[in-house]
Formats: structure tokens, C-alpha cells, sequence
């Protein structure tokens, strides 16, 4: 039987998580405690596609924007052929940036499409490529998120499946660069839920492992 949807009311965030004790905070957090960030991020294990109510998500796309394996052939199945015609009409999608397009058959309003770096291949550019253009990926799709009005943003875990970056290392980077983006003066208040939605379990270990 397939998976039923997963209405927004019904995600938890951290803050909650934490007040049901049914996630118990780190004890060395890299950052300190935030309440603002954790009444607004959650974080959830499910099919990106059932998020039922929530304004965006967010796809591990590839440069062609034409669709994939992974969570971006998921997201163009449940969409339908929509989706992809008017992804044909965007050029295309630089490593780092994101686009946004309708979401068609699925039950959010709109999809972000993002570029993940492919680890190993930005690894042996530089030390840091990796790193800096993932953040990137949140960053752009955070902006283009507010530009648009969107009140929450579910995000898949960009580049952690076919283009091979760490877990750990990943959910990291995400956590901090998330956190300077709604810190910034001009975002605060913009979003209202960001969701890190992961369908592995090695992916929520990481992100529980790093939320402060
Ligand atoms: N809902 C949420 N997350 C999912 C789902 C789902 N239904 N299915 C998989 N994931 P990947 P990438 C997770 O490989 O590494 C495509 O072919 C998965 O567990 O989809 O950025 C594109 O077209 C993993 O944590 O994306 C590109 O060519 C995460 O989604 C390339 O793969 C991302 O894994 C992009 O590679």
C-alpha cells in the first residue's frame, strides 16, 4: 500500500521534539542553542512527496533539470508530465543555484529544483568546493523560497545519494548555513517551517547528531 500523506500540522519541530522527549539534544552542540531555529526547522523521515500542505520542496536535481534517478525521478513521477515540460523551458541549472517551477499533481505548491555538488568530482577542484557550493544549494533555494512568498520549504538531503556526500558532513553544513540565513536580519520571520526531509536513516542520525 502506498504511503498516505503527511499533513504539515502533523510534522513536530525540534523545539517539540525536544519538549516530548522523543529527541534528546546534543551535549557538545557546535553552535548554541536556538530557540527561533528550532520552533522553525524539523526534521522528519518520509517520502518527500507526501508532504502534504507544506509551500516547497526541494530537489537533488541535476544540471539538465530534466529529471533523474533518486528523489528527483520520485518527485517528476509523482508530478507528472507537467513537471518536466516546464522544466525543459529553464535552461538548465548551474551547480549551487536553484530554480522553481509548479508542482503540478503533488500536494505542495511549488518545487525548488537545486544542484547538488558531485562530492569527489568538486573534492578534486579544491578543498572546499564541496562544502561551499552545498551550501550554496540551501542558501539559493532558501532565497528563492522568500522571493516567492513560501511560508515553509521541505528540503530532501541534496547530494547525499548518487553524488556521494557525507552524511555527517552534509548535515552539518546545512544546520549552520540554514541558521545564518534565517539569522540575517532581512530573512528573520520569512519562513515559518523548514523541514529537513530524509529517507534514510544514516541521514537523520547525521542531522540529529548536529541540531543544537
Ligand atoms: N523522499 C525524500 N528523500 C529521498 C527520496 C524520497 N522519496 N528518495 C530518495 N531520497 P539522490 P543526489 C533521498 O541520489 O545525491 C538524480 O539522478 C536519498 O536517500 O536522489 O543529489 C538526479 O537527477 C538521498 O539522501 O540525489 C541527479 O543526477 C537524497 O534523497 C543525482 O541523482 C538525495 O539522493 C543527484 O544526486
Amino acid at each position: 500500500m502506498a504511503p498516505s500523506l503527511v499533513p504539515l500540522a502533523e510534522i513536530p519541530t525540534v523545539s517539540l521534539l525536544y519538549k516530548l522527549k522523543r529527541l534528546v539534544p546534543v551535549s557538545s552542540p557546535l553552535a548554541q542553542p536556538s530557540k527561533a531555529l528550532n520552533d522553525t526547522i524539523s526534521l522528519i523521515r518520509n517520502d518527500i512527496t507526501k508532504l502534504d500542505g507544506v509551500d516547497c520542496i526541494v530537489n537533488a536535481a541535476n544540471k539538465s533539470l530534466l529529471g533523474g534517478g533518486g528523489v528527483d525521478g520520485v518527485i517528476h513521477r509523482a508530478a507528472g508530465p507537467g513537471l518536466l515540460e516546464e522544466c525543459r523551458t529553464l535552461d538548465g541549472c548551474d551547480t549551487g543555484d536553484a530554480k522553481i517551477t509548479s508542482a503540478y499533481e503533488l500536494p505542495c505548491r511549488r518545487v525548488i529544483h537545486t544542484v547538488g555538488p558531485i562530492y569527489d568530482l568538486e573534492l578534486q577542484r579544491g578543498r572546499e568546493r564541496p562544502e561551499t557550493l552545498l551550501r550554496s544549494c540551501y542558501r539559493r533555494s532558501l532565497e528563492v523560497a522568500v522571493e516567492n512568498n513560501m511560508k515553509s520549504i521541505a528540503f530532501s538531503a541534496i547530494s547525499t545519494g548518487v553524488y556521494g556526500y557525507p552524511s555527517e558532513l552534509a548535515a552539518r553544513a546545512v544546520l549552520d548555513e540554514t541558521r545564518k540565513f534565517m539569522e540575517s536580519p532581512s530573512n528573520i520571520g520569512k519562513l515559518e517551517r523548514i523541514i529537513f526531509c530524509n529517507f534514510e536513516r544514516k541521514d537523520e542520525i547525521a542531522y540529529e547528531k548536529f541540531t543544537p
